[in-house]
């Protein structure tokens, strides 16, 4: 079958059947869905067994509630990324903002709300991992600090688990939202992420291996940044050193999302943050793009968690 018949094929399955109200957008996307994937059918040979041995990959992996971890471990994630940085070059969007990368599959709405300054950890790691503060400014692209800006932050535990995941994690453990001062400045205390590994025995992990692939990702922290009058900001930072900086399996890391997280021995520090121990220090400033008439979106309706 060659793909005109294929696509006579699908359309007299899938259109001239329809009796009632159609969704146009839904149909054009099905259509051509269908349509390449019975062509791929037939150029690879794809056999009954192969099909069924898919569809029920399919079916463990929402099972596994593993499709948002499928999807930037395809690179499908990232993929939308390059094609939004594309669409933002075409729109005219001022340069210099902040880079996009991933959300991710671990968002949780709902973490606590402060101003400033947040805790994010709560102490359960205190003695085993090292302590870390994070800081930084939020302004346009010309440095001009935005007040009062929402700064969502989550991460890693020390063994590279989520709270809400994690159900041995206290709720929103390592997840706050905290406000930019008067000064555009955000800061937090927490405990070091390491990075993430699939779970060994899912779905997700299974495929990567008949792939030849591995399912880490380096240490991160997530970020939304909203602010009224910019467009919201989906990214991360990738902590340099680690072994998965460049080999993340869900190519969330890109060039200017690369930090250092320097070590603070000095005490006249360590007291000025109210610390006993020598920590970890990052600082991650953020630069957002005006929202203009022609600036496309950067809202993404996506099913989330709910603390
Ligand atoms: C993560 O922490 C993550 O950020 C992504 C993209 C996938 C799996 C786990
Ligand atoms: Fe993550």
């Amino acid at each position: 079958m060659n793909r005109q018949q294929i696509d006579a094929l699908v359309k007299k399955m899938n259109v001239d059947t329809a009796t009632g109200e159609v969704d146009a957008r839904v149909q054009e996307i099905v259509v051509r869905l269908l349509g390449d994937l019975f062509e791929a059918i037939v150029d690879l040979n794809i056999t009954q067994t192969e099909l069924w041995k898919g569809m029920e990959y399919i079916a463990d992996l929402g099972q596994a509630n593993e499709v948002g971890l499928l999807v930037p471990g395809l690179g499908l994630e990232h993929f939308m990324d390059l094609l939004e940085d594309a669409k933002d070059e075409q729109a005219g969007v001022e340069k210099g903002g902040t880079p996009r990368t991933i959300e991710g599959p671990l968002y949780v709405a709902g973490a606590p709300e402060s101003v400033g300054f947040a805790r994010m950890d709560d102490g359960a790691e205190s003695d085993s991992v090292d302590t870390l503060i994070i800081e930084g400014v939020v302004t346009d692209v010309d440095g001009n600090i935005i007040p009062n800006a929402k700064v969502e932050m989550w991460h890693a535990n020390g063994k590279g688990n989520y709270s809400f995941f994690d159900k041995s994690q206290s709720d929103f453990n390592l997840r706050r939202t905290i406000y930019t001062d008067e000064n555009g400045s955000y800061k937090a205390q927490t405990t070091m992420p390491v990075g993430y590994g699939c779970p060994p025995n899912g779905p997700t992990q299974a495929l990567l291996t008949l792939l030849g692939r591995h399912g880490q990702r380096p240490s991160h922290v997530h970020y939304f940044i909203t602010a009224d009058g910019y467009r919201k900001l989906t990214t991360q930072f990738n902590i340099e050193g680690d072994k998965y900086l460049w080999e993340d399996f869900a190519f969330g890391t890109r060039e200017g999302l690369v930090v250092t997280a320097v070590d603070v021995t000095d005490e006249a520090q360590i007291k000025a943050n109210n610390l006993n121990k020598p920590f970890k220090h990052i600082r991650f400033d953020f630069k957002l793009t005006r929202d203009t008439q022609t600036a496309p979106s950067t809202e993404v309706d996506r099913r989330r968690a709910q603390g």
